[in-house]
Order: C-alpha cells, then structure tokens, then sequence
C-alpha cells in the first residue's frame, strides 16, 4: 500500500471519527481536484494550515464553518474566513471561483458555480446545470469562433490592402523627392536667370542713361529759359501797371481849363488805350508757369523713379501739380499695396525680359512649394501610426453608421464622426489612433461648452458596423465600432488552471 493510499485512509478514518464526534466536517467542498491531497490528516488525524505548518488543528476541523488557520485554508468550502475562494468543479463545463462569503448564502451562484455546490448547506437546492450552460457556453464560443475566423480572414485581406496602398504613397514620395530635387536644381537655374537678366537691364539702364543725361540737360536749359522770360514778363507787368498808374493820376487831376495841348492829347490817348486793352491773357502766362515748372522742379528727378529710364510717359503733358498730385496717389496706395501683400515688396522692374525670367523663377518656386508640401503630407501619413500591419490604412474614407433616437451617427475610418438629422454637425475629425482606441477632435464647437469629439472603440467583427454610441457628458461621444481590422487569429479560450 503507498504512502499517499495510506493517508487518504487516515483522511477517511479521521472524517469517520469526527462524524462520530458529532463535529461537522466536509472536507471535500470547495477544494480544487489539484488540491485535494492537501487536505489529509496525518497519522494522528491531525493537519497543519497550509500557510503555516506550525499551526495543526485537528482534521475534522476543516470546513467546519469555523476560521481556524491565519491564512483561512482550514475552510475552503465555507465563508467562515474572510477573502477566500470557494471553488467549484463545475463537471462537463468550466470550474469556477466564487468569493467564499457567497457560500450557503441561499443563492445559486450558476454564474460561476453552475453545478449547484455552493449551496452544499441544504439552505436552498440548487441543481445541477452545467450540462445546459456547457452548451450555452459552446454555442457562443462557435458564434464567437465563426465571427473571429472570418474577421481574420478579411483583415489579411486588408493588410495586403494596406501594404500596397503604403507602397503607392512611398513611390509617390520617391518620385516627390525626385522632383523636389530637380526642381531645387531648376530654382537655382532659374534664380541665376533672373539675377543675369536684371543685371543686363540695369546695364542697358547705363547704356541708355548718357542720352538720357542730355536730355535732361536741355530740359533743364530750357526751364531756366523759361524761368527768365517769366521773370522779365513779370517785371515788365509791373512796369506797365505803374505806368498806368501814373496815366490815371494825370486824367483824373489834371486841370481842363489850361489849354495845355500835350496834356490833353495825352489823356485822350490814354483813354484810347483803356478803351483798346491788350490781348494778353492769363492763359499765356499759365503756359509759362507751366514750361518754367514753377516752383516743382524736383518733381521732374522724383517721378523718374517711378517711370521706366527715358520713357516719359502720358502723365507728361498734365501740369505739374497734376503730376505733383498723381504722383502722391501712386506712391501711398503702392505703400497701401505692398503692406498689405497684394504687391511684391519689392516691385519687378527692369522691363519685360526681367519680368519674364522672374516669371519663370516664381513658377518653379510654387511648383516647388507645392510638391514639398504634398510630401511632407505623405511623409506624415506614411508615419502616422494606423495598427498593427498598417491595417487601418485600407478602410481610410470607409463609413459605418447607426440610427439613435432623432440622429444618424457616423464614422469614417481615420476621417471624421458625425451626428446627422435636418443638418449634419461634426463630432470630430481623425486625430490618432491608440491601442483599440480612435479618436476624433475639434468637431463643432458646443454651443456651451468645448468642441465636440469623439472616442471610438474598436472590437473585432467580421464586418465594419457601428454597434453602438452614447454621449455620456455633453458633445463627448462614445462609438462602439466593430471590425475585421481589430481581429487576431482564433485561440480557443484558456481556463485558469484550478
Ligand atoms: C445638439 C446635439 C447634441 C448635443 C447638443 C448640445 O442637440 O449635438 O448631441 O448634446 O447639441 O447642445
């Protein structure tokens, strides 16, 4: 006979003694299969707790509804010792751990104990029921294995999706980088264009500038001319004024009654001559002042700034304060112009060849800025972190949606949420991804409070579905999301070993 065949005798004999004791004992209760050679009297039908072999207590003591050992491993089978496990073997299904303070409480605990056995006490009858929740249990368990099966199957499809997907976009970006280089070349080519051209300009400019100079000499000859005759013309109108001064003077206080012949012939010449102005109007004397440039000369050196080397244009037949005036108006509304963007700051000049060549610079920079910019764009996707295997790439721009109460919620796949009825308002668009979790930000904003987001939970389904949503503080979504991409490959579920 071994040693342990021994023991469970002494285990039986012990039990048969305390029976007749009249102690109650029953061992068996709450003891997991794995276990229950733990629980044996030793040769004087005694037994130590298990957490502390120091401490025996006699065998029939155990599960006698009375908390014996520190560590309560005297009463597996009863709630007399707190924060212990009861476990059953729940035959033909999964054995369960029940807290102990659930035992012979009246209740059938077949959520976890679907073999009755917590109620052991005889305080209430609990059948069995494993058998039924055994096929309850694999019923769900085939559901759930079709469910995930076809989920992994779709999802490897998606992968390959994904793949070829990102490996468009990193052809994309090569060739990006490809252009973005050819056209760094270009820019610089086309940069050294515009700067040769405009040094050309500039220097036919000079070539230009000598006849220019002499030009400007007679111009200015012919002012100072002009200036002079103004001057002389003045004088004389002055003197004449004075003669007539004098003539009126004489008329008006001679004496009538000496018959001073001179006098009177004078007077009656003079009143000839009052009688026959001169033709003389101020419209000659407004073509002087506008020949001499009155007092504006500089404005014929200020407005040479503005116009094109030797070109004198339109604007030189307006009088001077008239190109004075049109002049004030070009400069500040070109001020006015280049601070508020609408003008370059620096305007082209240099003729037309210049303007073409900086022309072509300005169109290869935007082609650059615009290639650059798209990179940078697919750069960011290509980083941005959308599952395990990229899987979450194929379904981008793919719309799941659920009808609740007055809306219609949707989702599309790292794009946005909405809530739908007579207007469709933004719950949030795509901010990132994280484990199981989507989330959607700065949707519309709350009429009191924050912008409205979304955080979408992600399970595995063998189809795209939104199963449900809930708004749990005001303009905060939830969204329970179901789909192939959340799926791993089926393993049948592990119990914990008891
Ligand atoms: C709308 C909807 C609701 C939200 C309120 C907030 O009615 O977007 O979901 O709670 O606005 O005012």
């Amino acid at each position: 006979m071994r040693v342990g065949q021994q023991a469970a005798w002494a285990a039986v004999a012990a039990w048969v003694a305390g029976q007749a004791a009249g102690a109650r004992s029953a061992v068996a209760h709450g003891i997991p299969a794995g276990k229950l050679e733990l629980y044996q009297a030793d040769a004087n039908g005694q037994w130590a707790c298990l957490g502390h072999p120091e401490i025996k207590i006699p065998f029939a003591w155990v599960n006698d509804d009375y908390c014996d050992c520190p560590d309560g491993s005297d009463e597996p089978g009863t709630s007399a010792c707190p924060d212990t496990v009861f476990y059953c073997a729940n035959k033909g299904h999964i054995a369960g751990k029940l807290p102990s303070s659930r035992v012979n409480d009246g209740l059938c605990d077949y959520d976890v104990c679907c073999d009755g056995s917590d109620e052991w006490a005889g305080h209430v009858k609990c059948e069995n029921r494993c058998k039924e929740m055994a096929a309850e249990y694999a019923k769900r368990e085939n559901e759930r294995r079709r469910t995930v099966e076809a989920g992994w199957a779709s999802r490897s499809k998606l992968v390959t999706k994904a793949a070829g997907l990102r490996s468009t976009i990193e052809k994309e970006v090569a060739s990006l980088r490809a252009t973005v280089a050819r056209l760094d070349a270009q820019l610089a080519e086309a940069e050294q264009d515009a700067q040769r051209t405009a040094f050309a300009a500039e220097s036919e400019v000079r070539r230009v500038s000598p006849a220019l100079e002499h030009t400007r000499a007679r111009l200015r000859e012919y002012q100072t001319g002009t200036q002079a005759l103004r001057h002389t013309v003045q004088e004389l109108q002055a003197r004449l004024a004075s003669a007539e001064q004098i003539l009126t003077t004489l008329r008006e206080e001679y004496n009538p009654n000496y018959n001073d012949e001179g006098v009177k012939s004078a007077v009656k010449a003079f009143a000839e001559y009052l009688a026959n102005p001169p033709t003389f109007s101020d419209e000659h004397l407004r073509a002087v002042e506008v020949l001499d440039g009155g007092d504006d000369a500089a404005v014929l050196a200020e407005e040479d700034t503005l116009e094109c080397p030797g070109a004198r244009g339109w604007s030189d037949v307006l009088p001077t304060g008239a190109r004075r005036w049109i002049f004030d108006q070009k400069t500040a509304w070109t001020a006015y112009l280049v601070e508020s963007g609408v003008l370059p700051a620096r305007p082209a000049t240099g003729g037309p060849k210049v303007a073409v060549a900086n022309a072509q610079r300005d169109k290869i920079d935007r082609e650059r800025n615009d290639a650059t910019r798209r990179l940078d764009g697919l750069q960011r996707d290509l980083d941005s972190y959308l599952g395990a295997d990229d899987v979450f790439r194929a379904l981008k721009g793919e719309c799941v949606s659920l009808e609740s109460g007055e809306y219609i919620y949707e989702m599309c796949f790292l794009d946005k949420t909405s809530q739908r009825s007579k207007t469709t308002t933004n719950l949030g668009g795509f901010d990132r991804l994280e484990g199981d979790v989507m989330y959607f930000t700065h949707g519309t904003k709350c009429w009191t409070g924050p912008h409205r987001s979304t955080t979408v939970h992600l399970v595995c389904g063998d189809k795209n579905a939104l199963l449900e949503i809930s708004e749990p503080a005001m303009c905060e979504y939830h969204f329970e999301v179901s789909t192939p991409a959340m799926c791993e490959r089926y393993t049948p579920p592990v119990h914990d070993e008891l």
